[in-house]
């Protein structure tokens, strides 16, 4: 027996900060859903932007049993709509959506978004596969670990599933989606056609802004040899590039240095890069220099602030010191260094921010990636602050402007530090120069892109 289950990413309205990888969580969720005999038709929004006549004309061609949205906290009220839209045209599908977002929220989901009929809570393979089994026998509902749903007027949350052992998961479905339309705007790409893997789930760090609600803090390692199967079947199908988007992909040292050894041995000849941020203190020369010869070239470190005081408010666990070290490692080895912070953090002030910036150009970093601080629904901090009945509506990603502004954030003195780090850094005279020299053609790529989607879009001018 087979149901048809439709599986989509939302349309987004906002001009958010998205390198249109696939959506790697829905890339699993079909794998295991075919995998239990169902169908699956992929509608990923976010890429092909169809009109609600599209979209509606797509389901109807289907006809699906389940359709299912995914949805981080920027991506919620257009997930919501979504969902609206397929309700309103066929009330006899049944709504689910999934993602960190409503992971943390779940009974907020239901309540706040009545047509949605499941929430999906944490990691969805197992979950999904259980809910729509259970949805074509009829059967009791209580028994899906994992889920949100109403009876009546109440709300049901069943007990939390287990995490998965990411071994045992199929590899994601890649092939269901538009292949040839990704990365399109990816200015971050050396070559097409490029994907995303995930080696592992979870990460032990106690960043309070981190957002734990699908992965938790249980490091859950893929082997090596998984891994090198895995990127040994995307080199078939003629992949050129896979960005490695693990939370903590370096967290093991000994087992990141097999795969790496394993992607030299195996002379592929791919290109690398950890778009996410690696901790600084897993970083040593050896890694370095393997990372490098596997084929990375452009690394992101999570950083956060340049003073060590904000850096123990948010409970990083890591030392300035470390982050010089670290730096200086990949820039020996010729990678491109990224490093990531966030402006408005726990105890910051004009002053600490100063020492962010100033980090970036003391160590003559390549790039910078600037957030301010949002508390989103999974965090430490969302739960210290309970800002469970927060505005999703009025929620933007463009960094105009940001959303919680709780007890000690005021939001016009974030802004204008985040914009004077934004031009600190990008706004040098000198900076052109050494990314040319340094980094050649892919330097003059992430020039001109990141001129437009950095500065321009960040400062929040018109492009
Ligand atoms: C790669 C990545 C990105 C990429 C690409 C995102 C994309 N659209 O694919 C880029 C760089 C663009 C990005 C940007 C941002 N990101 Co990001 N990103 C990630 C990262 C590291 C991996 C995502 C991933 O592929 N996961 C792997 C898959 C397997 O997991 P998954 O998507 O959660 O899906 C599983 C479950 O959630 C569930 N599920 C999900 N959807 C559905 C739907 C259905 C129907 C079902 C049944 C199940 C289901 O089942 C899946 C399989 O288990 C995650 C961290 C993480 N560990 O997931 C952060 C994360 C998603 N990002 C986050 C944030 C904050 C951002 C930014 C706001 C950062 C910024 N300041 O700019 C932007 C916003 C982008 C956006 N459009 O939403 C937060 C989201 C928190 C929140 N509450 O929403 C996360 C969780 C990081 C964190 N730990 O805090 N991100
Ligand atoms: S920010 Fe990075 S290091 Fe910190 S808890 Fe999240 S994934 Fe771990």
């Amino acid at each position: 027996m087979s149901m048809k289950v439709m599986l989509a990413t939302p349309v987004m309205k906002e001009r958010a900060a998205d390198i249109q990888y696939i959506p790697l969580g829905l890339a699993y969720v079909a794998s295991s859903l075919v995998n239990t005999g169902h169908e699956v038709r992929i509608l990923d929004a976010r890429i092909l932007k169809p009109s609600d006549e599209e979209i509606l004309r797509a389901v109807e061609e289907f006809s699906p049993a389940v359709f299912g949205v995914t949805a981080t906290t920027c991506q919620i009220y257009d997930a919501a709509v979504l969902l609206k839209l397929i309700k309103s045209s066929f009330p006899e599908i049944k709504a689910v959506i999934g993602g960190p977002h409503v992971s943390a929220l779940p009974q907020h989901t239901l309540k706040e978004f009545p047509w949605i009929d499941f929430v999906i809570v944490g990691e969805g393979e197992e979950t999904a596969s259980e809910l729509v089994s259970f949805l074509e026998a009829g059967r009791n509902l209580s028994a899906v670990k994992g889920i949100c749903y109403r009876v009546g007027k109440k709300t049901v949350l069943t007990p939390p599933r287990e995490f998965s052992d990411p071994n045992k998961l199929p590899f994601p479905a890649r092939e269901l989606f538009p292949l040839d339309r990704y990365a399109k705007n990816a200015f971050v790409v050396k070559e097409t056609p490029m994907t995303t893997i995930i080696t592992s789930r979870g990460c032990p760090g106690g960043c309070v802004f981190c957002c734990k609600s699908t992965f938790g803090r249980k490091f859950r390692a893929r082997s090596v040899e998984n891994v090198l199967q895995e990127i040994e079947l995307l080199v078939e199908r003629g992949y050129r590039e896979i960005h490695v988007v693990d939370d903590a992909f370096t967290l093991d040292r000994n087992r990141a240095k097999e795969i790496l050894r394993g992607i030299i041995s195996k002379g592929w000849n791919l290109n690398f890069t950890l778009p996410n941020g690696i901790r600084v203190d897993t970083v040593d020369e050896e890694m370095a220099a393997l990372l490098k010869k596997a084929g990375f070239y452009w690394l992101w470190f999570g950083v956060e602030s340049g003073d060590q005081g904000v850096i123990n408010n948010i409970k990083k666990g890591i030392r300035i010191e470390q982050v010089r070290k670290a730096v200086k490692l990949t820039k020996k080895q010729g990678m491109f260094t990224g490093l990531y912070f966030i402006v408005g953090l726990l105890g910051s002030s004009p002053k600490t921010e100063r020492k962010s910036l100033e980090l970036a150009l003391e160590l003559d970093a390549d790039a910078v990636g600037v957030s301010i601080l949002t508390v989103y629904p999974g965090s430490e901090l969302f739960s210290t602050l309970r800002k469970n009945e927060a505005d999703w509506k009025a929620f933007r990603h463009d960094f105009s402007e940001h959303v919680f502004t709780g007890e000690g954030f005021d939001g016009r003195y974030i802004l204008s530090e985040f914009q004077k780090f934004i031009g600190g850094f990008y706004l040098r005279p000198a900076y052109p120069i050494k990314m040319l020299l340094r980094h050649g053609r892919f330097g003059a790529r992430f020039l001109t892109a990141s001129l437009q989607n950095l500065i321009i879009r960040r400062l929040g001018l018109e492009v």
